[in-house]
């Protein structure tokens, strides 16, 4: 165990049932508890973001941070690290979750020059190395910080100039060795800056075939050094940049396709991205979902009366419960998990607020997959979708489905029938099944 105990006064937060009253309880997520033949742990595999909740101190545009954690008080680089880490791993003992997420920076400060980073990342992974050898935790991803430092301002993979793409590529190459020796079940690359700011100074088509070519070394390089983990895209199209080329799901499996990167990525869908994409949760992972790259996500939720990436904590049982419809129909997620990439509000300065945030996105997860599995086993709701498509089960539709009909005979079949007859798409019906089920 740690020198230091970081959340004192806070024991290991159990599964007490819907009835029980103590906040820092589980109602709904018990580990063990099987939903359609597979355990809630293997379902979901919870992660920990070590930037929102350990290294985030709660700066914004418009003041400095506000949380004095005392795990940031040491002077020392590595030592101030290793509290960090001795921190993180505390909070996730005791909430019960065994992955954790990173960007390379977020597990020490950047060095002043990469021999420095590289240095620094090599002594805290072996220091993460010890703590994960005596506990069950373990990498779930781990990604590169390619957009905080001023050098990519014009971008990282994208950016015109090839010294900041060869930079970018070294830190990669770093990231990938450290979520390697950490032995992370995924890597991320996530494009905050891969994107313009204005068309009139970006060559869009130039840029977009450097990232792909990016992405192959990348993805090359850690293939050669034996990694077989899923590399994940995750989908964003704005903020920091004003259009970012990963705009959402269907654009990124084009890009995929295109650039035949198909085979060895996958996707991480976001919450906040979707919406801020114009779209449902549940629309991106069903694109994802069809396309069989249903990778991992990233839990978070936005806010109704502003358009940013506020990253709370998921509370919409509503949103969560479309998603577990799409989650259990698609029989799960490819590799990755369920990454909390959310942050406790500025003004939530307690560390127990840490506690409440994920006791709470974990039980709404918990309660969404008990509800979708309800509506699967006890209401119409897949009939009533399944029968709006049976004029194609069978006649010509079906022959229309095999690809037998031409246009003009289709053209002759509709002077047969006439108008078609018109029928309901009970969208009210549907959404009374959920709310019942909830
Ligand atoms: C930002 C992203 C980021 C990625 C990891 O909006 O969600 O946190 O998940 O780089
Ligand atoms: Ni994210
Ligand atoms: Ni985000």
């Amino acid at each position: 165990m740690a020198k230091k105990e970081f959340f004192k006064g806070i024991k290991p937060i159990k599964f007490e049932g819907p009835k029980s009253k103590n906040p820092l309880s589980f109602r709904f997520y018990d580990p063990k508890k099987k939903v359609m033949g597979k355990t809630m742990a293997k379902h979901f595999k919870f992660a920990v973001a070590y930037w929102h909740s350990f290294t985030n101190t709660g700066g914004d545009p418009f003041g400095a941070g506000t949380k004095i954690y005392p795990w940031n008080e040491n002077k020392d680089v590595l030592e101030r690290a290793k509290d960090k880490m001795d921190a993180a791993f505390e909070f996730l003992q005791k909430i019960g979750i065994n992955y954790f997420c990173f960007h390379d920076y977020d597990l020490i400060d950047e060095g002043p020059d990469l021999k420095t980073s590289k240095k620094r990342l090599d002594a805290i992974t072996d220091y993460a190395l010890t703590k994960m050898k005596r506990s069950k935790i373990k990498v779930l991803w781990g990604t590169a910080n390619l957009f905080s430092h001023p050098r990519y301002m014009n971008g990282a993979a994208t950016n015109p100039d090839f010294n900041v793409l060869s930079y970018a590529a070294a830190q990669v190459k770093n990231a990938l060795d450290v979520t390697m020796k950490l032995k992370g079940e995924n890597y991320v690359f996530w494009g905050g800056r891969e994107g313009y700011m204005s068309l009139l100074n970006t060559d869009m088509k130039r840029e977009q075939e450097h990232l792909a070519q990016f992405l192959h070394l990348a993805k090359d390089y850690a293939r050669k050094q034996g990694f077989q983990g899923t590399f994940f895209i995750e989908p964003k199209p704005m903020e920091p940049t004003k259009h970012q080329y990963d705009f959402d799901c269907a654009t990124v499996i084009g890009f995929l396709r295109q650039y035949n990167l198909i085979d060895d990525f996958k996707i991480n869908v976001e919450v906040n991205h979707a919406t801020l994409a114009s779209h449902t949760f549940a629309h991106e992972l069903q694109v994802a979902a069809d396309a069989g790259l249903l990778g991992s996500m990233d839990a978070n939720r936005g806010d109704y009366q502003n358009g940013w990436d506020t990253d709370q904590f998921p509370i919409d049982l509503y949103e969560l419960t479309e998603a577990m419809l799409v989650l259990l129909e698609s029989k799960g997620l490819r590799g990755g998990g369920i990454n909390f990439d959310a942050k406790t509000r500025r003004n939530s300065t307690d560390l127990s607020d840490l506690f409440h945030a994920h006791i709470g996105g974990m039980d709404n997860f918990a309660k969404a997959l008990l509800t979708a599995e309800s509506i699967l086993k006890n209401s119409d709701y897949k009939e009533i979708r399944k029968k709006r498509y049976a004029s194609f089960d069978k006649g010509n539709g079906k022959k229309f489905e095999q690809g037998k009909l031409s246009l003009s005979a289709l053209a002759k079949l509709a002077l047969v029938q006439g108008e078609p007859d018109q029928i309901s798409g009970q969208q009210e019906l549907l959404e009374n099944i959920i709310n019942r089920h909830l």
